[in-house]
């Protein structure tokens, strides 16, 4: 039997929906992989993290906010094979936090309709998660 070595990365992601209905999308600054695409505002869970928590920690990290760890509420599962790693990514829509949304890395932010996703170039874990996203927000 041959053993796979493909490394697991366990991300989580926000939909972040506004009192309207629109969702935030982040563009991944250059520099990074997958520069300039649109994805959902997350990041790593740490060893020892909830995936919860560590989305509240990401947010504050890359937003400045002060998500309700509580309120957050799992839609779907990303998944994707990269070369070198394979990426898993549960999608939590999030509609109550404190305090105001800012770039604190600089990044590029858009408030979107949930119609629109579709619209922006994404990494290929979160495109997948549109479908899901519109089914429940319409
Ligand atoms: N990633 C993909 N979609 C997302 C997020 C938050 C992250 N919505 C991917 C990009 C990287 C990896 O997860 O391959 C780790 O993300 P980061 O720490 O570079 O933001
Ligand atoms: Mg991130």
């Amino acid at each position: 039997m041959t053993q796979s070595s493909t490394r697991l990365v366990l991300v989580v992601a926000a939909a972040l929906v506004d009192p309207d209905g629109r969702v935030l999308l982040a563009q991944r600054p250059a520099g990074k992989q997958l520069a300039g695409l649109w994805e959902f505002p997350g990041g790593k869970i740490e060893p020892g993290e909830r995936p919860e928590q560590a989305l509240a920690r990401e947010l504050a990290e890359e937003l400045g906010i002060d998500a309700c760890v509580s309120c957050m509420q799992p839609l779907a599962f990303a998944s994707h094979a990269y070369e070198d790693f394979h990426l898993l990514m549960p999608l939590f829509v999030c509609r109550r936090w404190d305090g105001m949304v800012v770039a604190k890395e600089g990044q590029a932010l858009k408030w979107a309709r949930a119609r629109d996703l579709r619209n922006f170039p994404m990494p290929p874990a979160d495109a997948p998660l549109i479908d899901p996203l519109v089914a429940l927000l319409g």
